[in-house]
């Protein structure tokens, strides 16, 4: 591993070396950071999410993030690595940070489309990369599930490609694909507890709010776009980078059997997709010399939302 490294959050790093980098999480900081595999990918590895949090007497309310459900979005999972070390420095100093740690959980998987992510790190040609590794349907050579638009959430009505060679393919029903249902069943067993459902991709600077399916809005529409605009504002504090926040259709285009759709339909009150940098210049293909400042004020708008839902 390359965790000692100085420059370790400046840089992307393969799914091994994350891998280590969860085991030192928990070795350096055992009362705070345990890991648990709730489910397996399609090629049968498995999937990991850190929960970090102090130890309490009382029923702790719940933060979800995940990153990297769509392999090439590389930005992803280096901001939840990053998010990870800054709540776990933070807390020692901040006290709001600690007073947060001790009322909440925060579950955290830092790659969710495991084998898309490994396969998007083999070679130039396989870089871009968005879905999971499955094989299509009988008579189709095509790879691959678009894992947001995989969930039960309106599934395959708009927005999606019954095609297994395209890129948004929703499957052949909703939550074929394993690492959908794995986040499913997990959402199921916590599912009361959750305040917030952060789901993290990139490119565009947007915080989406739901629904991505266009008949439906949100009963707490206004209080998801109140809260997403404090963190647009809060994002643009640190570097002045500009972000939108609205539902996916009204900035560009519907979608269904998204993640986030189905963490709010369950009754999430607070869910929500950033898009991290850029707007298109490198687009998937972030430099590494702006994985800094991403995260720097990705967390600002995170934290925003957090400190929200905590306080509300
Ligand atoms: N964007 C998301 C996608 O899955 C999205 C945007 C979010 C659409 C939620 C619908 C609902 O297409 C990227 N970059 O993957
Ligand atoms: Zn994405």
């Amino acid at each position: 591993g390359y965790t000692t490294e100085r420059n370790y959050y400046t840089r992307y790093h393969n799914m091994t070396e994350i891998s280590d980098w969860m085991e030192k999480m928990k070795r350096e900081n055992p009362d705070v950071v345990s890991s648990m595999v709730y489910g397996q990918t399609y090629e049968e590895r498995n999937i990991t999410l850190l929960k970090i949090g102090l130890n309490s007497t009382k029923r702790k309310k719940a933060i979800w993030m995940d990153c990297g459900i769509h392999a090439r979005e590389w930005i992803a999972p280096a901001f939840c690595q990053y998010f990870v070390k800054e709540i776990l420095q933070r807390y020692k100093t901040d006290t709001k940070v600690k007073e947060m740690m001790k009322n909440l959980d925060f579950y955290v998987t830092p790659v969710l489309n495991v084998d898309g992510y490994i396969y998007s790190w083999l070679n130039n040609s396989t870089r871009l990369w968005r879905k999971s590794r499955s094989p299509g349907p009988v008579g189709c050579t095509c790879y691959g599930t678009d894992l947001n638009r995989n969930f039960y959430a309106n599934w395959g009505t708009v927005g999606v490609s019954t095609n297994c060679c395209e890129e948004t393919y929703c499957g052949s029903k909703a939550l074929s694909e394993p690492e959908a249902r794995a986040v499913t069943d997990m959402l199921g067993k916590m599912s009361g507890d959750i305040l917030a459902f952060l789901t993290i991709h990139s490119y565009s600077q947007l915080i989406l709010v739901p629904y991505g399916h266009p008949n439906i809005s949100a009963p707490n529409y206004n209080e998801l776009m109140e809260v997403g605009l404090g963190a647009v504002k809060a994002i643009k504090a640190v570097h002045g980078m500009d972000y939108t926040v609205g539902t996916w259709p009204d900035i560009l285009y519907p979608a269904s059997g998204s993640s986030q759709d189905y963490a709010r339909l369950i009754g999430i009150p607070l869910s929500y997709t950033f898009e991290l940098r850029d707007k298109g210049e490198y687009g998937f293909e972030l430099p590494e010399d702006q994985i800094q400042p991403t995260c720097e004020e990705a967390y600002a708008g995170v934290q925003h939302i957090i400190t929200y839902a905590h306080d509300k």
